[in-house]
């Protein structure tokens, strides 16, 4: 009796589904085979005609190379996923491992010419720091001689400062006498070449920023007495707001005269009441009142200036 069809569906079954019992099939394929063979002994022997056996002796031989190719595939199966994935798997680690090491040097490299380049900048921030240290310290030493000659010069200008306050103190303190007067001690003194009245002659002394003389001690009087020429001079004397109450100009009172012998006598009662002096020989005694009409030089007094 030739294979079932069923037989043949489960032998192509475990060739393509490797999974499944491939040799319980292959055992029983190779059993319906011998059953098979026995049948067809049995039919020769009972006169059954040989052309229906041939295809049936060629099915073991084909069962049998694909028992073949089923364990070489299996065996390549085992090989594959026993020995040589580990292999290749361990040579893709290894080539993970030798690219990140290649990495990790080129990264190194890259780090170290970068420190390479960091050291190249510090020395040259440290030159530059050491040259402006360096500017620094001769700016701050040229600074302090400025500094020193700025004080020195301070000095000096307070000293020249000083000189100049105390000569511009002197200047002032160093008057003049008006033009055409004449200096004795704190005093000028205009001696007049033209003759008024009293009261013309105080005129023309105030028109010279002066006043008539007041005669304050005998010093002065003997000044006056040797520049008078022997002439007769109004002086700046007068009782004319009081009669015997003689009063100088600058409306203080007179307190030492120098009058002639028997003056002031207001003679005849003729009003005499401003004085002239000077015509005597004697300086301590030259004064007389007059009528202030009368024209006579005068003498001017006023301070330097
Ligand atoms: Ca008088
Ligand atoms: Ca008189």
């Amino acid at each position: 009796m030739v294979t079932t069809d069923k037989e043949y569906e489960n032998i192509y079954s475990g060739l393509v589904f490797p999974d499944n019992d491939v040799y319980n099939t292959l055992q029983q394929a190779t059993n319906t085979t011998q059953r098979a063979q026995e049948k067809g002994q049995a039919s020769v022997r009972t006169g059954t005609p040989r052309h229906c056996c041939t295809p049936c002796r060629l099915t073991p031989v084909c069962l049998g190379l694909l028992s073949v190719f089923l364990l070489a595939a299996i065996v390549s199966l085992c090989l594959y996923y026993n020995g040589v994935l580990p292999h290749k798997c361990e040579a893709a680690n290894s080539s993970t491992i030798l690219s990140e090491l290649e990495r990790l040097e080129a990264r190194n490299r890259n780090l170290s010419e970068q420190g390479m380049q960091l050291r190249r900048e510090k020395e040259e921030v440290e030159k530059q720091r050491n040259t402006l240290q360096k500017q620094l310290a001769s700016a701050k030493k040229e600074m302090e001689n400025v500094k020193k000659d700025n004080t020195q010069l301070h000095s000096q200008v307070h000293e020249k400062q000083k000189s100049i306050d105390d000569l511009t103190a002197k200047l002032a303190n160093i008057k003049q006498c008006p033009r055409d007067f004449l200096p004795f001690k704190s005093s000028c003194y205009y001696f007049s070449h033209a003759k008024k009245n009293w009261t013309d002659s105080r005129k023309d002394c105030k028109a010279r920023r002066a006043d008539l003389v007041k005669i304050a001690s005998q010093g002065e009087q003997e000044f006056l007495q040797h520049h008078c020429r022997s002439e007769y001079y109004w002086i700046g004397l007068t009782d004319s707001a009081k009669e015997g109450t003689w009063m100088w100009v600058d409306d203080s009172r007179l307190s030492l005269g120098y009058w002639e012998d028997g003056e002031p006598n207001n003679w005849e009662n003729r009003n005499e009441d401003c004085v002239h002096g000077f015509r005597k020989e004697d300086a301590l005694k030259s004064w007389n009142d007059a009528a202030c009409y009368e024209q006579w030089f005068y003498i001017c007094e006023t301070k330097p200036q």
